[in-house]
Formats: structure tokens, sequence, C-alpha cells
């Protein structure tokens, strides 16, 4: 009797699981013509695979019980490689300890499917005791990199206190994503690191990062902003000297911090950069996506920007362990031009919005920037307004 529930139940745990990945995904009904959204997420804890979490051997569970739970998977790196999507997803045991799994899919925006085994990250003699957000990139050198953020607990917290913690950047190579070589950590001067991301050319022949120096683990203090410096090497990369590419501002979407996404896009009028801002409200902290763009010859020096957020929670995807949250780490340019852009919501699930490099460049030189105070908005968008009037008045005579 008990071998006959044991054999129901682990065919319909494969059966669910089956029927998750090969549902179809559709784009969203309306879109603001920057982005499509599309409507289901492509990765959730209930992506892995059954037999990430289950024992399946009836010897030794009987009650086919979850042993070693999933708790989410969110904050994708992303790449194409022969032919299909790839996503480093950070994958989160109910332990909450992260590592990454690659998933594979043919179409970038469904039928995502976890590889049978999670990466293996060699360790450095410092053991990490968290890793998560892998940002890939293919380099101009050949190698792919993937930066990530590798958390220890920091030594000079006072007996008692377990959460005080060092983030700073991990660096590993591959070439197939099976198998990974790591390098030294990211030495800065920044007591913090974390969402660094490697540059995808050599900057006058030195590797070049953008960075995110911080005082604190969760507080920029008086650090902050998008930072940005240069390495001789990438086996033990140091950068000596960082400046801010991108600041944090007042009353704006990155008010309290900030960070680069994915790898910047190279484009004809500059290089395509995605980041996310980070505002305090009274319910938390806000994280949404935001895009800039910097210059082709220079690319620490901003030259076109926006205001306000290119894409923020919405729906569900306000809710989950860290609330109104979005996340990017990851994006592919489609052999076609469609840009698949890969963003988490609230640390708990993996979605994709699409657009195409040139939408989102004519997004980027074309929409107005931030005026910063509320009545240079509304003379903002008075011209708007007037223009448009004028517009569907010659329309409509
Ligand atoms: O919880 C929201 C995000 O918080 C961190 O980002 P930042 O360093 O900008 O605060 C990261 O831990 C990220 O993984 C997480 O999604």
């Amino acid at each position: 009797m008990k071998e006959k529930v044991f054999r129901k139940r682990k065919k319909s745990l494969f059966e669910d699981y089956e029927a998750l990945v090969a549902r179809p995904n559709e784009p969203r009904k309306k879109t603001n013509g920057v982005v499509q959204r599309w409507k289901h997420p492509i990765l959730t804890a209930a992506h892995a695979p059954p037999f990430w979490s289950y024992d399946l051997d009836p010897a030794t569970n009987p009650f086919l019980m979850e042993r070693l739970g999933i708790n989410a998977v969110f904050n994708p790196g992303a790449i194409a490689l022969d032919g299909k999507y790839l996503l480093v997803a950070r994958v989160e045991g109910v332990d909450r300890k992260s590592f990454f799994a690659v998933a594979e899919s043919p179409t970038g925006v469904d039928s995502f499917r976890f590889w049978d085994r999670p990466v293996v990250v060699p360790q450095t003699e410092a053991p990490d005791v968290n890793v998560y957000d892998m940002r890939l990139v293919k380099h101009e050198d050949g190698h792919i990199y993937g930066l990530f953020c590798t958390e220890r607990k920091d030594p000079q917290a006072s007996p008692g206190d377990l959460s005080s913690a060092i983030a700073q950047c991990g660096i590993v190579r591959t070439s197939d994503l099976v198998t990974w070589e790591r390098l030294a950590d990211l030495e800065t001067r920044s007591p913090q690191q974390r969402n660094v991301v490697l540059h995808p050319e050599f900057v006058e022949g030195k590797y070049a990062f953008y960075t995110r120096p911080q005082d604190g683990f969760i507080e920029a203090g008086s650090g902050g902003g998008i930072g940005w410096g240069v390495s001789e090497s990438i086996e033990r990369a140091v950068i000596e000297e960082e400046m801010i590419v991108h600041d944090r501002k007042y009353h704006t979407v990155m008010e309290v911090k900030n960070g680069l996404g994915p790898a910047p896009i190279r484009t004809p009028h500059g290089w395509l950069q995605l980041a996310h801002g980070v505002r305090n409200t009274a319910s938390g902290l806000r994280y949404v996506l935001y895009a800039f763009m910097t210059a082709l010859d220079e690319p620490w020096r901003v030259i076109h920007e926006p205001g306000g957020h290119l894409l923020a929670p919405q729906g569900k995807e306000y809710i989950g362990d860290v609330m109104d949250v979005t996340f990017s780490n990851g994006w592919i340019e489609g052999e076609d031009g469609t840009l698949y852009l890969y963003y988490a919501s609230s640390d708990t699930r993996c979605h994709v919005a699409t657009t195409t490099v040139e939408r989102l460049t004519d997004y980027c030189r074309n929409t107005p920037p931030d005026p910063l105070r509320s009545a240079a908005c509304v003379t903002q968008r008075l011209d708007l307004i007037d223009k448009n009037l004028q517009l569907l008045a010659k329309d409509s005579s």
C-alpha cells in the first residue's frame, strides 16, 4: 500500500514539473512601447527538478518528503551559447544559502529547464558563505567570465552580532558553463562590493570593472553609486582607484543606492546600460530598473540619462521574500535584434521582458532626464501635452 502511494506521488511530482517546464509563455496584452512584459515567470522554485529536493528512494524516504527544499530562484545572469538561451540563476535553498544553476531554453521566453547539476564553484582560501547574482560576460580576451557576490561573516562583528557580513566580488571563468575556474576575488579599497560587472572590452589594454563601493553591507553610507576602475590583470584583479560613474541623487529612484545590472551592450550611439535604483518608502526599500548610456570611447562617461524607472514591480511581482523589488543582472541580444531582458521580482522568481537594442537606445536618447523638482516636471509634461494637443487638433480638423 505504502509503495503504491509512493509511486503515485512520485509520478505526480514529475508530471507537475514537466507540465510547468513545458508551459508556453505569451506576451502580456499591454505594453508601454518600451518593453514587452511576458505573462508567466520563466523560472521559479517549482522549476527545480524534483530530484534536487526529494530523496526518491522508498527505502530511505518512504513518505517521499522533501529533504532539501528550494525556496526561490532569482537574479539570473544570462548568455547566448550555441544557439541556446542560458541563465545562471541564483537558487536559494530553504537553508537560505544560494548557489548557481544553469537553465537552458530554446526560445528565451519559456521552456527553461535546469541542467541536472548545479554549478560547482571552486573555493578560494577564504571559503564563501553565500554566493549570488552572477553577471556573465563574453570578454574580448575570449573567455566567459562570471562575476558574483561572495559573502562572508564580518570578522570585526561584535560577539552576538550574527548578521554583519562582508560582500566582495568573486570571479570565475569558463568556456562552457560546465567547468569553472576560480580566480582571486577582486581587490578594491572599498570595505564592501556588490553588483560588480566586467566591461566586455579592454580599455587602454586593461580589464575594466563597474563597481559599487559601499560603507556597509546594506547601507551605502558615504559610498554608493556605480563606480568604475581598471586592473592590469584578471587573474589577480586589483583596482587601485575607483571613480563614480552614476551617483545616487536626492529624490530620484536611486536615492538610497544603485548598482549596475548586466554587462553593457555596444550600440552605434554608446554603451547601453541597465541598472537598479533603490529608494526608501514607508514600507521599506523599493528596487526598480533604470537605463542609461555611456560614451563608446569613455564607457565611464554618462551621455544619456532618461528620468525615472524603466521597469518596476507590477501585480504579483510586488510580493515575495523581499517585497517591492525588481532586479536584473542578465540580458541577451538575440540574432533577430530582440533584446531579452531577464529580471527577478521580490527575490523570489524570474521573468522576461522583451524589447530591442534600437528601441532601448531610442528610449535612452529621447526620453527627457529627471528635472529633479516638481515644478520643472510640470513644465516638462506641459511641453509634451501642448505638442500633443496641437497634433490631436490637427488630426481632428
Ligand atoms: O534584496 C534586494 C537585492 O538586494 C541586494 O542588492 P543591493 O546590493 O543593490 O542592495 C542584493 O542582495 C540582491 O541580490 C537583492 O535582490
